[in-house]
């Protein structure tokens, strides 16, 4: 049956009859049917990937893209009145994310389906998700972020495990989401969940007790650690997730014909950061209570596991006191200590320890003794995970450390979200760099070619129009679409320095009032959420808000400069903003990014970096060469360096920079006071002056002064776009298709 009968059956009217919200609706099953005939017997081994985090994003679009359907769809609609940007509209992103890591699981399972291999996600339903960012009074308000509806994507399923904490014991539910590959198979994303969560018991904000388990388990994505209960919590979600993961992997594989002795042979478990990390003692339990003994049942485990390590920075690597884990997860303490005891035995180390003498379990050393593989996510990354954060482990494996750059999915990030820039590309070098990345390389041939140019600016121009109307519609803020987009959306970290962009704002502000007016109007984009607990984190937020509020309202200043917070970033609005930037921030302190992807995002729709030699800008660079992309700022070598010799002290940059003092003296200015809080912007102020353990003011100036060299570039709108190509055309090699490929070729060998 063609698509409109499907729809109309279901419908039980004309689709001109229906409402967008029928509309969308009645798409959602037959779209869900379809991705469901994809799906394919598995023929032995099955890759698990296994995260905290999945940051899907609105599946619709994505979907009817994947299984070949967008267009016609688009069109029959259109010709029965009715607009499929109105209908996506309809869909609740699923709010199952925060940032990088969790929209990098995304991109995998899109490009493992793609690829024809065999993998599902395994994660956890939260019900409220990530908190949801309200804006009032310059600060951040975090408030539930519901996004489950009555019919959705997710599928309730039959399955169900016991899941025993200490003595309680609960059953778990199982839901699917169908992952269509493109052109290619349907492969399933496991979410469990918990049949008595309550999201009454939610009061004011996101507060809620946070000691009814049975209650709360699956309510929150990261619920608020700053106390023991909430710490708890997290490791009872971790526990939740990985019994029922490691249940569900022995059931498939017995099934699928494994004894268990060869279960490596049948199942490939990635594990995402270490919030999953306790499947490996789950899996030895389980092991063992299924008649293996404990020795084989480690080496048979530590075959399956592998690991990826997505940060350096030492409060974001797991640990937990041993007093809590006997209080959730009692029955995984004596593996655990036989973990740590085969490592006692074996080095004379005790960096490398897993119970370290403060009776506190390094939830990355467990990954990584009793893991087969330990990769980082970018070149420079892992190097610095050999060189210095690991290098004990480095020594002891060499053979299990591996580089994975990571990548994007460009059926989203591109063919979605950029639908005229997938036009032109299409007319210019066919739509074979859908399927394989690299052939946008063709692109360079168009360099010189004065009508592309001139089509490739017009195409960023239509997006900066439409992001304007966007905001225009939800934000209520007037945007010039002729001036520079310069965009920074990321969590909100100080290691991401969006506090150093802030300052340039100010910077700028000065010498707009001083009279020095810029040629382009600029427009400086942010979109950050805050951990709810992290106060410096939620005081840069404040501060950009009560600048964006200074500097709209300044008619003197306004024609030449704006800046926008956005509300609630997520991934629909990074679809809406990626394809109108012109600068990419990627300002991080260097080895401090383990990768970052919104980097990749960015180059692939035409916007070009300016940023830090760290993560994967050093990729980009290479490949895109010193006149594609403005780099600045220490090298990560003299970043660890000062770290080591405790050598850099911000204050010396603030005396001796009159530049400096000046954009750190305004956060407490007359102006920003009679806007902002005075307890927040005092405290940043002091925090720049006193601590900037991220080394904002050692690499201010320099940055600066290459944004000033990226602003005058600009002005040579034919030069810049050429820039704009060889950043698209060099795009390829960042599709996630080829990191997943790399993974299953060194890694997985699915
Ligand atoms: C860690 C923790 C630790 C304690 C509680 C809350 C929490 C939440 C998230 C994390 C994980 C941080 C690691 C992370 O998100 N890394 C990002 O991974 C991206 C994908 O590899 C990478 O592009 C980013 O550079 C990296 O910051």
């Amino acid at each position: 049956m063609k698509i409109q009968e499907l729809l109309e059956t279901k419908l039980g009217k004309t689709i001109k009859e229906a409402s967008n919200a029928e509309v969308y609706y009645a798409l959602l099953h037959v779209v869900q049917n379809m991705a469901k005939d994809k799906e394919v017997p598995v023929k032995k081994k099955k890759i698990y990937y296994i995260s905290a985090e999945f940051l899907i994003g609105k599946l619709l679009s994505n979907n009817m893209i994947n299984l070949g359907i967008y267009d016609d769809v688009k069109k029959m609609l259109a010709e029965n009145g009715k607009d499929i940007c109105e209908i996506e509209e309809i869909e609740p992103e699923p709010s199952l994310g925060n940032g990088g890591l969790g929209r990098l699981a995304a991109c995998f399972l899109d490009s493992i389906a793609t690829l024809g291999l065999s993998g599902d996600g395994v994660g956890l339903n939260y019900h409220l998700g990530l908190f949801k960012q309200e804006f009032k009074d310059e600060l951040q308000n975090a408030v539930p972020n519901p996004w489950i509806e009555k019919e959705s994507w997710l599928t309730k399923t039959e399955m169900s495990y016991p899941v025993t904490f200490g003595n309680l014991t609960v059953n778990s539910r199982m839901y699917d989401i169908e992952v269509t590959g493109y052109n290619n198979q349907s492969n399933k994303l496991h979410l469990f969940d918990l049949e008595s969560v309550d999201d009454s018991i939610v009061k004011e904000g996101i507060d809620f007790d946070k000691e009814e388990i049975e209650k709360n388990l699956t309510l929150f994505l990261y619920p608020d650690d700053s106390d023991d209960a909430g710490r708890l919590l997290r490791i009872y979600q971790q526990y939740f997730m990985v019994s029922n993961g490691a249940q569900l992997i022995l059931d498939e594989c017995v099934a699928r014909g494994s004894n268990l002795h060869d279960l490596y042979e049948y199942a490939v478990i990635q594990i995402n950061d270490t919030h999953p990390t306790m499947v490996i003692p789950e899996l030895i339990r389980l092991l063992v209570a299924r008649g293996i003994q404990m020795d084989e049942a480690i080496e048979i485990v530590t075959k399956t596991c592998a690991y990826t390590n997505h940060t350096i920075l030492a409060e974001a690597l797991e640990k937990w006191p041993m007093e809590y884990l006997k209080k959730v997860v009692p029955q995984l303490v004596p593996i655990i200590e036989i973990l740590d005891d085969k490592v006692r035995r074996k080095f004379d180390d005790e960096s490398v320890v897993i119970i370290d003498k403060n009776d506190v379990v390094h939830m990355a050393h467990i990954d990584i003794h009793y893991g087969f593989s330990v990769n980082g996510v970018a070149s420079l990354h892992t190097e610095i995970l050999k060189d210095t954060e690991l290098n004990a482990f480095y020594k002891i494996y060499p053979e299990k450390f591996n580089n994975k750059t990571n990548g994007i999915t460009f059926r989203r990030w591109l063919i979605h979200c950029n639908p005229e820039l997938t036009a032109l590309l299409d007319e210019l070098i066919g739509t074979g760099y859908r399927e394989n990345a690299e052939e946008l390389e063709k692109l360079l041939a168009y360099k010189d070619d004065d009508a592309v140019i001139e089509k490739l600016l017009s195409v960023k121009g239509d997006n900066k129009k439409a992001l304007c109307d966007y905001l225009k519609q939800t934000q209520n803020v007037e945007l010039n679409p002729e001036s520079i987009f310069d965009i920074q959306i990321k969590r909100l970290h100080e290691y991401k320095r969006q506090q150093m962009n802030a300052l340039y704002v100010i910077h700028k502000y000065k010498e707009i009032k001083a009279g020095k007016k810029p040629s382009t109007p600029i427009t400086v984009i942010f979109g950050a959420k805050a951990a709810p607990a992290y106060v410096i984190a939620k005081d840069i937020i404040h501060l950009i808000l009560c600048l964006q509020e200074l500097i709209n309202n300044d008619p003197e200043v306004s024609p030449y400069l704006k800046v926008v917070m956005i509300e609630n970033y997520n991934v629909t609005k990074a679809e809406k903003l990626i394809p109108a930037c012109d600068i990419s921030e990627q300002i991080s302190l260097a080895s401090k990014e383990a990768s970052g992807t919104g980097n990749m995002k960015f180059m692939l729709n035409g916007a070009l970096t300016l940023g830090t030699e760290d993560g994967a800008n050093v990729e980009i660079h290479e490949l895109v060469g010193d006149d594609n992309i403005f780099v600045f700022g220490a090298s990560s070598e003299e970043v660890i360096k000062h770290y080591e010799n405790a050598d850099y002290v911000s204050r010396d940059f603030y005396e001796k920079d009159e530049t400096i003092k000046e954009a750190v003296d305004f956060i407490t200015s007359k102006e920003l006071l009679a806007i902002g809080h005075e307890e927040n912007l005092t405290r940043l102020q002091n925090e720049l002056l006193n601590k900037d353990w991220f080394m904002t003011l050692l690499d201010f100036k320099a940055y600066t002064k290459k944004k000033e060299e990226a602003l005058k570039a600009y002005e040579d709108r034919k030069a810049w776009a050429k820039k704009m190509i060889v950043n698209i055309a060099k795009a390829g090699y960042f599709s996630s298709d080829r990191t997943i490929a790399e993974y299953n070729n060194d890694i997985w060998h699915a």
